[in-house]
């Protein structure tokens, strides 16, 4: 991580622990939002105006966080006005580095090795982990925000008709269920599978992949409906930020993370859930199981010898 704008040699992927040895995110740091004419948004400074090509975006096809955003990016028609630079998939020594492994890309922007590079040209005295994913402002030359549930909002709504499709991800007849469902979703699911990969203690291991699995059952049964999406017939975002989840579950957070009770194709209707995503148009798009596993089994800490596993079929 930085610490006053330098990087510190001591990088460890366990962001930090509570006192029960539970995994502990970082909050993000950079909040502004994209606005229509620029005003200030929810968090953070007026002065984001939405135009085209005046935004890059910083992924990596192995993270959760990042995928929301490069999913929103596609499945609004936002490609051609929103630049995209992609990070190897390795957590090495520095953290997320450009490069020319298969499906990454150079920083297309500032030719930088690496991400923290990023961070330290946005506040030379950052303090923090370099995440992804980033969302760079050309002109102000800054980051505008590096919290991905913010920008897949942003991305949803502040384009107006510079987005080329009209899909509307965060519908006001949906907005509270949403909410709701984030909530739920982020703490035993989406976040739930990292506090069981990083968790210290057997104790606070054992109650996130409960609570893992009690969410997965829950979905389960909200889908015995017949409904094709969470709130139904419309696709929100709600159904991005499970989706980003779900297709990693069984390469990565059921083996790594040991989140093993069941295999997600266990679950007969979140199995055609994930298909009925994969099939939405774009989505397959901005999915990269390669990198994905490549990715979550670099991470020392949890694998030492790297070893990549082959399965599962
Ligand atoms: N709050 C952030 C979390 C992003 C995050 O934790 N990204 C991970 C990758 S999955 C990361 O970049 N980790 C690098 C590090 O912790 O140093 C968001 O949702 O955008």
């Amino acid at each position: 991580m930085l610490i006053h704008g330098k990087w510190a040699d001591n990088w460890h992927p366990v962001q930090a622990t509570d006192e029960k040895g539970g995994f502990v995110r970082q909050t993000s740091s950079f909040r502004h939002w994209i606005t229509p004419d620029g005003s200030a948004g929810i968090t953070g400074h007026a002065g984001f105006k939405a135009e085209a090509d005046r935004y890059h975006l910083y992924v990596a096809l192995i993270c959760p966080w990042a995928s929301r955003t490069l999913m929103a990016r596609k499945l609004k028609g936002l490609e051609s006005i929103i630049s995209l630079s992609i990070v190897e998939p390795w957590l090495l020594e520095q953290g997320w580095h450009f490069g020319h492994c298969l499906d990454s890309t150079i920083d297309h922007l500032h030719g930088v090795e690496w991400a923290h590079q990023l961070y330290t040209k946005a506040d030379p005295d950052f303090t923090g982990r370099a995440t992804v994913p980033i969302l760079w402002d050309k002109k102000n030359q800054t980051i505008v925000n590096n919290e991905s549930a913010d920008i897949l909002r942003m991305f949803n709504s502040a384009f107006g008709s510079l987005a080329q499709s009209t899909l509307d991800l965060y519908p006001k007849k949906h907005q509270e269920y949403i909410d709701e469902l984030n909530i739920k979703m982020y703490d035993t699911l989406n976040n739930g599978v990292y506090r069981a990969g990083f968790a210290t203690t057997q104790e606070s291991y054992t109650e996130a992949v409960c609570t893992v699995f009690k969410t997965l059952h829950d979905l389960e049964h909200l889908l015995s409906d017949q409904r094709d999406f969470l709130c139904g017939q419309d696709m929100t975002e709600a159904d991005i930020r499970l989706f980003v989840t779900l297709i990693r579950f069984d390469v990565a957070y059921h083996g790594l993370f040991k989140c093993n009770l069941y295999q997600l194709k266990d679950f007969t209707l979140l199995n055609q859930y994930i298909k009925r995503m994969l099939n939405y148009p774009g989505v397959k798009d901005t999915v990269n199981i390669n990198h994905i596993k490549e990715g979550y089994y670099s991470i020392r800490a949890l694998n030492p010898t790297g070893i990549v596993p082959i399965g599962p079929m």
